[in-house]
């Protein structure tokens, strides 16, 4: 088998026809709160497991934490003028846990959830839909100190948490997402420790997983039961998994991480059960003792959108006897019982991050989540890269991540020409921010931030993506 052909990855736009979305179609942006908030210590925000990792030496490149970011937090109303200036038709921000419930429970701190009432009311006020996110990633570190994500309390806690912030901003907010990315908080976080908390255990990520889920579906029966009309869904991020030949060893490969990275969450949050090829494969780690009656119902409650975050493929092939997979997110425990499966370069053109890039892989995987799980309305809820930018005489010329959108756009129109319900779009990210590991040294916004004096400069992605947003679709070239 050989790699499906790839598009041209970056540099100029190659000639395109102009293409349109339907009508409608939600142009969007994203951040996250502790990668752009900052004031990680004011109006009673408690700390958050990101705050104790990143403070942690050794853990973030440079040492970096979000103790400013980009100080969004003092910056909201000229943000959102910004967001405006883009012509932004929803923004999709997240909620800092530990600023509405600084201990991980008990009542609501109402300063923290001022900040967010501000920032709702200033965005529908410029006629831009919230989208809110309750979790992505920023767990107060009370619950850690308790157990962190693979004790089952927490699941509770977070329903809880929900609960407040639907009675906060419930009358005004529309589209709620549950979670962010559960593969990074469970598998980067508590299994290859890359991630805050930085634990290093497989049998304790797979239960994180499952918790994660858990607290998903209570969250959404409580969120459902506070605001029957709001939209309800959670994010995924998702990869298409190729196997780098046909060799049987390949393609077993290729099932194993597609079961870890892909269908360990798509099945129980969209079928209600755990793959049981996935199960088999898991067995030295975990015997799934955690998952108690009822859990899986849960964990499907229904839902009215699903979120896919996409940013690469995974090729993957056999192990081969003493060679170890690399770094980061393929780091070797982020495959609980997989560790030694090969993940394979294929020479394509990379961002800043070393992501192979491949819009093609996008269409495939709005097709799959479609065509195998759901006919929900979904959203690309993040997409975008990193590439080093510039600034030139005030300006900054991103055309590597300009050209990145423009295919990856392109990919979702094909999709919804297939006949996915594709609804809007994303980009990842609004601005420059705190890239987690890897601190400030990776830069994915379409508005680049000067960290020391906190200057904002749109560049030219933004200026071309406000163009998108104004035709609804893209020019020719
Ligand atoms: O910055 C992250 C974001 O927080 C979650 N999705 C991937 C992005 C790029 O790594």
């Amino acid at each position: 088998m050989s790699y499906p052909a790839r598009p041209p990855a970056s540099g100029a736009l190659a000639e395109r026809p102009p293409l349109t979305f339907p009508p409608g179609f939600l142009w969007g942006a994203a951040t996250a709160a502790y990668q752009i908030e900052g004031a990680a210590t004011e109006d009673g925000r408690g700390p958050s497991i990101w705050d104790t990792f990143s403070h942690t030496p050794g853990r973030t490149v440079n040492g970096h934490t979000g103790d400013v970011a980009c100080d969004h937090y003092h910056r909201l109303d000229s943000d959102v003028a910004l967001m405006a200036e883009l012509g932004l038709k929803s923004y999709r921000f997240s909620v800092s846990w530990p600023r509405v419930q600084p201990g991980g429970s008990g009542p609501a701190n109402e300063a923290g959830l001022d900040f967010y009432r501000r920032l709702v009311d200033n965005l529908l006020a410029n006629g831009i839909e919230p989208w809110l996110t309750l979790y992505h990633w920023d767990l107060p570190q009370p619950l850690e100190d308790a157990g962190g994500w693979p004790a089952r309390d927490t699941a509770a806690r977070f329903a809880d948490y929900a609960t407040l912030v639907a009675d906060a901003l419930g009358d005004r907010v529309r589209y709620w997402t549950t979670l962010n990315e559960p593969w990074c908080s469970a598998f980067l976080g508590y299994g290859s420790g890359v991630h805050a908390p930085g634990r290093s255990d497989g049998a304790e990520a797979v239960r994180a997983g499952h918790h994660l889920m858990l607290g998903h579906g209570l969250a959404v029966q409580a969120l459902r039961a506070a605001r029957p009309t709001a939209e309800l869904g959670v994010t995924v991020n998702l990869y298409p998994v190729d196997p780098a030949s046909d060799a049987p060893g390949d393609v077993d490969a290729a099932r194993r991480i597609d079961g870890l990275a892909n269908r360990f969450f798509l099945d129980p949050l969209l079928k209600g059960a755990y793959p049981e090829d996935l199960v088999a494969d898991l067995a030295e780690v975990t015997d799934f003792g955690h998952v108690q009656d009822g859990d899986l119902a849960t964990i499907s409650s229904p839902l009215d959108v699903v979120g896919v975050n996409y940013y690469s493929r995974h090729v993957v092939a056999a192990p081969i006897e003493g060679q170890q997979p690399e770094k980061y997110w393929r780091a070797p425990s982020c495959w609980p019982g997989s560790e030694d499966v090969r993940f394979v370069t294929r020479g394509v053109p990379v961002t800043d991050m070393d992501w192979e890039i491949d819009a093609p892989g996008l269409l495939e995987t709005l097709r799959r989540v479609h065509e195998e799980y759901t006919d929900l309305p979904l959203y690309v809820t993040e997409n975008g890269s990193a590439f080093v930018d510039t600034v030139v005489d005030g300006e900054v010329d991103d055309v590597d991540r300009l050209a990145y959108f423009d295919a990856h756009l392109r990919a979702s129109h094909e999709a919804i020409e297939a006949g996915v319900p594709l609804r809007g779009y994303f980009a990842w990210s609004l601005m420059d921010n705190f890239e987690w590991a890897w601190g400030y040294t990776k830069r994915f916004g379409m508005i680049h931030v000067d960290y020391d004096s906190q200057v904002r400069i749109p560049k030219s992605s933004a200026r071309w993506y406000a163009e998108v947003i104004r035709r609804n679709g893209l020019a020719a070239q």
